[in-house]
């Protein structure tokens, strides 16, 4: 069952490709083919062509003309053309969401949701267009103004995930075109696309509007490309979303040039459940955050902290909501969870099984690869949980798949807060609570120290009006709501002196 695929494909404009590298409407495509199949059910979809050093010379000059005009333009007219695309993605929501999922594996509701999310960071952004403004100060000296203002910083790189394939790449330009910036976006060459989607509909509305060409630019290809935008000096700010790893070589590599790296990486999440937990609350957090995007979100739920008080309960009503769960073709609304993006994913999920019960974890819902009708993809995998030591190697990982693990905790929620606290990453994190010292300290100075702390929710699903991201082996960097903009943009204090005088600062005589 292709669930009105063709049509969303005909829809967004994809059905006859000839994709590639992009800076408006027109694609060139001269490297190597990139073929996209469906994890859903392991069919061809389509294919781009990679993007050459010629044609990513000819992306960087046009998106670093561009900006040069681009950057002119008034701040809430460049507002302006982002409502106009925003408009397009509430036209395309159904399509886009479809191809998404489709290409990606998400369910269908969750690839409504991705698109949601960038209709949601557009109306933030367009707001945001009357609102990109600095502080003024009081000078010391007399007959002297000083204030501060953000200009356009430039041609940005965002290399993205095959996870989030559209949102993360909106929550970056939707906000750097508003500030005054031309956008080069990679995303991952296991989504191209979607990418291709995307490039499609922003280019259509920036055409339409007169916008220079290269104002969304599009890359496509492997790691080689990523590595001509983090090399090139003509990009103040890299962006890059994934695994902890690639984002160590990037920003080593950005910073020998001493651009700018906004990275969000890998976590490792936690949901301490304490005594006087709401259970039915926590399972549906915990499911949803283990088993949602089947365990391939940044914010997925890794770990559960119990308190030994309640451990048993929680685990059998968790262990008892698993069994509900439906695996299948995403597109079909009847089910939960999807396939993995590819095979290489259902390696790392059976080698993540197999080490947890090397080092001694109890497989309390046995995982394993689906086979038969519907899951010809081999990509579909069981949910699995394990009780587990903090301390594994294992669990110290990031899986990018849904394996959950359990562990106790006794005593005070210090103890809770040791274990969870207790790993590299700093993404997201969770409390479930109805005792309000409990939760105060989980925010407190003593508490999580991700960064997302969240209360009586889960670890997934954030909004668009927070800055989302973590720290620690998640990179620091902040993207989406909130302050987030100011890293695309240059600061600049200015000293303006009214009077016939010239007083030096800090009262210093230097006299002529
Ligand atoms: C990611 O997995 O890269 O909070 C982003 C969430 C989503 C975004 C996840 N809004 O789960």
């Amino acid at each position: 069952k292709k669930f009105g695929i063709d049509k969303a494909l005909e829809e967004l404009g994809i059905s006859e490709m000839n994709a590639g590298s992009s800076t408006g409407t027109d694609f060139f495509a001269n490297g190597e083919e990139i073929k996209s199949y469906s994890p859903v059910d392991g069919a061809y979809i389509g294919s781009v062509k990679a993007t050459t050093k010629e044609d990513y010379e000819k992306v960087a000059s046009t998106a670093f003309e561009g900006f040069k005009e681009w950057r002119k333009l008034p701040a809430p007219q460049r507002g302006e053309v982002v409502r106009q695309f925003n408009d397009e993605l509430r036209r395309l929501k159904a399509p886009l969401g479809k191809l998404v999922s489709y290409e990606m594996g998400k369910s269908y509701q969750e690839g409504l949701g991705e698109v949601q999310e960038m209709i949601d960071i557009c109306d933030f952004a367009v707001g945001l267009s009357r609102q990109l403004h600095g502080l003024t100060m009081h000078s010391e000296r007399p007959g002297h103004r000083m204030y501060e203002q953000y200009h356009p910083l430039g041609v940005v790189g965002v290399i993205s995930a095959f996870n989030f394939p559209v949102a993360v790449w909106s929550w970056n330009t939707a906000l750097a075109w508003v500030c005054g910036d031309a956008c080069i976006w990679k995303g991952s060459e296991k989504t191209p696309l979607t990418s291709v989607a995307c490039q499609k509909i922003a280019a259509r509305v920036f055409e339409q509007n007169g916008v220079p060409a290269g104002i969304s630019s599009l890359v496509t290809g492997d790691y080689k490309v990523g590595e001509y935008m983090t090399n090139d000096e003509r990009l103040p700010l890299i962006s890059a979303t994934g695994s902890t790893r690639m984002g160590k070589v990037v920003a080593q590599t950005v910073a020998k040039r001493l651009g700018k790296t906004l990275l969000e990486l890998g976590g490792n999440n936690a949901i301490i459940v304490t005594p006087d937990a709401d259970v039915k609350n926590t399972v549906i957090g915990a499911v949803f955050g283990a088993v949602g995007t089947c365990g391939q979100r940044c914010t997925s739920t890794r770990r559960l902290i119990i308190h030994e008080d309640v451990y048993d309960k929680v685990k059998d009503a968790i262990v008892d909501a698993y069994k509900q769960i439906k695996i299948g073709n995403p597109l079909d609304e009847n089910n939960h969870v999807g396939p993995l993006i590819d095979k290489d994913a259902v390696k790392n999920y059976l080698t993540a099984l197999e080490k947890v019960k090397e080092e001694g974890g109890n497989i309390l819902v046995e995982g394993g690869v689906l086979e038969g009708e519907g899951y010809e993809s081999g990509c579909y995998v069981k949910p699995a949980i394990a009780e587990a030591e903090n301390h594994f190697e294992i669990v110290q990982h990031e899986t990018f798949a849904p394996v959950l693990y359990i562990m106790k905790y006794s005593g005070s929620i210090e103890n809770a807060m040791g274990l969870q606290n207790g790993v590299r990453q700093g993404l997201s994190s969770a409390i479930m609570t109805n005792n309000l010292r409990e939760a105060e300290y989980f925010l407190s100075v003593e508490g999580s120290d991700c960064g997302i702390a969240n209360v009586n929710i889960g670890t997934s699903g954030a909004e668009i009006g927070g800055a989302f991201g973590g720290e620690k082996d998640t990179g620091g960097g902040r993207e989406s709501g909130s302050d987030a903009w100011k890293i695309y943009m240059r600061r600049q204090t200015n000293t303006i002196n009214y009077t016939t005088e010239l007083p030096l600062a800090q009262g210093i005589k230097f006299d002529l």
